[in-house]
């Protein structure tokens, strides 16, 4: 905000997406030039005929599967997120979804709080071990770079990724190794997904991937909930198709408290908080702050994902 009001740009503030209906939302887009987008407000077609003033749009996102980018291209409207800002954040949370699931501390601590600290058994409880295990990354991009750094450091993991394109970079600091799909379900201990999410990969994790999965795989999600279908994955874990799940974002948000999943001991969800810590929180609005400053101003957003407006 201070950014903005030092650039003597005058804005309207909408706190939650839930405050305004669709209409009054779209109502709000055409009177400013600019719209800073916290939140998942459904940015497609239709919004774009309607809203024909805007001139650029600043995400607080890193991904942007809310925006229909070719109705954005065509109008040559300039569409920027909040890169590398919430990278180790939400890395972290794949993380500490990773380490939940392998020694089931979600499911433990509800025992506790049911009152059932149990007996000791040599045979209960148990977990798995992560030690120089296999970290199957599919997208590898800037989170997934830092969750390979940190499994590879905690734990001496191997990296495995798919992505669309190599990354040699990365292949080179993390001695990751290019494998396809296929290869990467079937070799990973622990499957992570960091991609961005587009209508094409829409529940690429179903029953067919999972039962090409190790038995013994860990899959974890901290990108987009579509990227799972989770009768599926409900399937594969009760039926020891793989080992367990850890889910920071489900299919669809919000996640109720009756879905069967939250039931399982070998699975764990979190309500999307990937991002959520003062500093990626705040890196984040710097990011959407400075292009929404380039847009008033006629500059290039410095983060920008459809560059292609600007030719
Ligand atoms: C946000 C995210 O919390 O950056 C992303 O793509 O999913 C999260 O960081 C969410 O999009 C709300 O804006």
């Amino acid at each position: 905000i201070k950014l903005l009001q030092d650039k003597g740009i005058s804005f309207t503030i909408n706190p939650t997406e839930n405050l305004l209906s669709r209409e009054e939302f779209i109502k709000i887009c055409q009177e400013h030039d600019a719209l800073l987008n916290v939140g998942t407000n459904k940015l497609d077609e239709d919004f774009f005929q309607r809203c024909p003033n805007l001139k650029g749009i600043a995400l607080f996102s890193v991904g942007f599967d809310s925006v229909n980018i070719p109705s954005a291209n065509s109008r040559k409207i300039p569409v920027g997120n909040t890169p590398d800002v919430l990278s180790r954040a939400t890395s972290d949370v794949a993380f500490l979804l990773m380490q939940s699931v392998a020694r089931k501390s979600f499911f433990n601590h509800k025992r506790i709080l049911g009152n059932d600290w149990g007996s000791f058994d040599p045979l209960a409880n148990l977990g798995q071990e992560l030690y120089g295990k296999t970290l199957g990354v599919f997208g590898l991009g800037r989170i997934g770079i830092e969750m390979a750094k940190k499994c590879k450091a905690a734990f001496g993991m191997k990296i495995i990724y798919h992505n669309r394109s190599h990354n040699e970079a990365a292949e080179k600091e993390l001695d990751a190794k290019y494998v396809d799909f296929e290869t990467l379900l079937a070799k990973s201990d622990v499957l992570s997904v960091h991609s961005n999410y587009s209508e094409e990969n829409n529940e690429l994790f179903n029953k067919n991937a999972f039962a090409k999965m190790k038995s013994s795989a860990i899959f974890i999600n901290t990108a987009r909930g579509k990227f799972q279908n989770e009768n599926d994955l409900y399937d594969a874990l009760t039926n020891n198709i793989i080992w367990g799940a850890g889910l920071d974002v489900t299919n669809p948000e919000p996640m109720k408290s009756d879905n069967p999943l939250l039931s399982l001991a070998n699975c764990c969800a979190l309500p999307h908080i990937g991002s959520a810590t003062y500093e990626a929180r705040n890196g984040m609005a710097v990011c959407a702050a400075q292009n929404v400053i380039a847009v008033i101003e006629g500059k290039k957003m410095p983060f920008c994902v459809n560059e292609e407006v600007y030719f």
